[in-house]
């Protein structure tokens, strides 16, 4: 055993290269990116693959495949890309996993670097799969282990569910030597091919794990109830952090407890049946959604008991859990705060950064778009997200990865005019090139602005797979013709020039798309200080 210091999704990869990892896969995305880039560097002439694949669904998809060819094979990615990979996802659960397949989900409570603040364990409990959500660094490391060895012994794939702040925090881990990687080996294809006789009878045999699954989790040592044999007032059900937020709170209170931390899901029925025996009210205190709190108040809560959590009322019913909200639930008195004084701080909006590509092609656009009050520009998510603040004011809509595009088409199909999309090079590759396939194939009415700017910027400038020659390429392939490719080079020197090209293209009706190619400034940093080479 050797000790290590590790961001928590330093200790998820970490513990899947020691469980005999061959396949690791990802896309980037905030809190997630951190496992992908540690198993690339430690990677590096190692025996195992990591990489970053185009988008989330092709990464579970590489992954399914390394599963298959019996090899143990991990993915991660932010909570919204488990709805990007759902598709895979979903029926991975009915083939079954003949390597092990670990899928790890990180959640964003609290929207720090994300649209919305979904709970990656609703598609674990979806896909009828096991999950461990860690509740610290050791159980992030412990875990993967512990997964890989029970997908493999289930024939499922399993899900790790990260939050932000254990993936983003560092601590200890001791370490365990490595397992070697399995032997490549054949699985039985009638598993993998769902036509409706094999997916009826895999389905039929997930449903019938379930119990199994059950067992599993209640005999789970990461799940653990503590009785308090003289204090039958509370009981607490914590997992992931909010167990450790439980824990600190307690610590010199002169409360006692009962408590059950839950770290394996499904949820342990007949633990949580045992504490509710023993307690009259029970505090759910869980990150994300009230997952564990509403399956065991039900529609008409524990008779003689009292429940409470998020849907009560006595933990807020957004955003993450905090020592001090934890600590009101708990009825004591919130710590003294050190003060900052009276020093007032300025309210600041993220910003571009000065001289960002992104910033010149925005100027140009908008002075464009001067005459035109009913345009509306459809945008995408990425750096230029940004956009939105003054002074650039420059966009109007951020969905999903790739929406802007469809939504574009969409718009111009109903009449808007001029509808205008604009997209980054990375969310071009991950899920706007079908868009655009389908909106060059109408020659719908819209002008689509791809920003190449070399790299995916907004998540640390990871490769992009559509950039360059290559992007270029892509869009005359789904079939826009090479006369309405407009290329700029966002400068300020050539606003002029580039504020023609946009009304020229506006005003000409059909599809258009305006390439505007400038590298990101944090990009051309990193190079310089690799000489040149990334
Ligand atoms: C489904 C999904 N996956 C990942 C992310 C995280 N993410 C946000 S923007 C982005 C890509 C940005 O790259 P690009 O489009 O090239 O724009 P740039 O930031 O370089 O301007 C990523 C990966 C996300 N929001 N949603
Ligand atoms: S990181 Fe790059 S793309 Fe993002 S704001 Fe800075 S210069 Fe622009």
């Amino acid at each position: 055993m050797s000790k290590e210091i590790l961001l928590g999704d330093e200790a998820i990869g970490l513990g899947a290269v020691h469980a005999g990892l061959s396949g690791a896969y990802s896309y980037p995305g905030t809190p997630a990116s951190e496992i992908m880039e540690y198993l690339i560097k430690i990677g590096r002439g190692a025996a195992f693959r990591a990489a970053w694949s185009v988008n989330e669904k092709t990464a579970f998809e590489e992954a399914l495949g390394c599963s298959y060819a019996g090899k143990r094979a991990f993915v991660s990615f932010k909570h919204v890309g488990l709805n990007v990979a759902a598709d895979p996802f979903m029926s991975a659960s009915l083939t079954g996993a003949n390597g092990g397949l670990v899928v790890c989900s990180a959640d964003d409570p609290s929207m720090h670097s994300s649209q919305n603040e979904q709970d990656s364990r609703f598609y674990a409990q979806f896909a009828m799969i096991p999950c461990f959500e860690p509740a610290d660094h050791q159980e992030s490391y412990d875990m993967v282990r512990e997964a890989f060895d029970l997908s493999e012994r289930l024939d499922l794939p399993v899900m790790i569910r990260m939050t932000t702040r254990l993936s983003h925090s560092r601590a200890g881990v001791e370490t365990r030597p490595a397992r070697p990687q399995n032997e490549v080996r054949k699985g039985e294809r009638s598993s993998w091919t769902l036509l409706p006789g094999n997916a009826r009878r895999r389905f039929k045999r997930v449903l019938e794990l379930q119990p199994e699954l059950a067992r599993y989790a209640s005999a789970s040592p990461f799940n653990r109830l503590d009785l308090a044999p003289g204090d039958r007032k509370l009981g607490i059900i914590a997992s992931g952090i909010g167990y450790n937020y439980v824990m600190e709170n307690l610590e010199g209170s002169g409360l006692k407890p009962s408590i059950l931390k839950i770290s394996v899901y499904p949820v342990p029925e007949d633990l949580v049946r045992r504490l509710a025996d023993h307690c009259d009210t029970i505090l759910v205190a869980e990150e994300g959604y009230p997952l564990i709190e509403r399956q065991i108040r039900g529609l008409f809560g524990i008779p003689g008991k009292t429940v409470i959590g998020r849907l009560s009322g006595h933990l807020p019913a957004q955003g993450e859990l905090s020592p001090e909200s934890i600590r009101a639930a708990l009825g004591l008195a919130p710590l003294e705060r050190r003060s900052m004084g009276d020093v007032p701080l300025a309210n600041r909006p993220p910003q571009l950064c000065v001289g960002c590509p992104h910033a010149d092609t925005f100027k140009a656009l908008k002075k464009a778009l001067e005459d035109q009050p009913g345009a509306v520009v459809f945008s995408d998510i990425g750096c230029y997200t940004l956009g939105y603040f003054p002074p650039h004011n420059a966009i109007d809509s951020c969905v999903c990865m790739g929406a802007s595009i469809g939504m574009a088409h969409g718009a111009a199909e109903a009449g808007l005019h001029p509808a205008l999309g604009v997209i980054g090079d990375s969310t071009f590759g991950h899920s706007g090139i079908t868009a655009l396939l389908s909106a060059a194939a109408v020659d719908a009415d819209m002008v689509l602005v791809v920003l190449d700017n070399g790299t995916v910027a907004m998540t640390g400038t990871q490769p992009s797979f559509s950039t360059g020659a290559r992007l270029l390429d892509i869009i005359r392939g789904v079939g826009v013709p090479a006369e309405r490719i407009r290329i700029i080079t966002p400068l300020p020197k050539f606003h002029e020039d580039n504020v023609k090209v946009f009304r020229e293209e506006i005003a000409r009706r059909g599809l258009s798309v305006v390439v505007a190619v400038r590298e990101c400034l944090e990009e051309a940093k990193k190079k310089n200080k690799l000489g040149g080479a990334r």
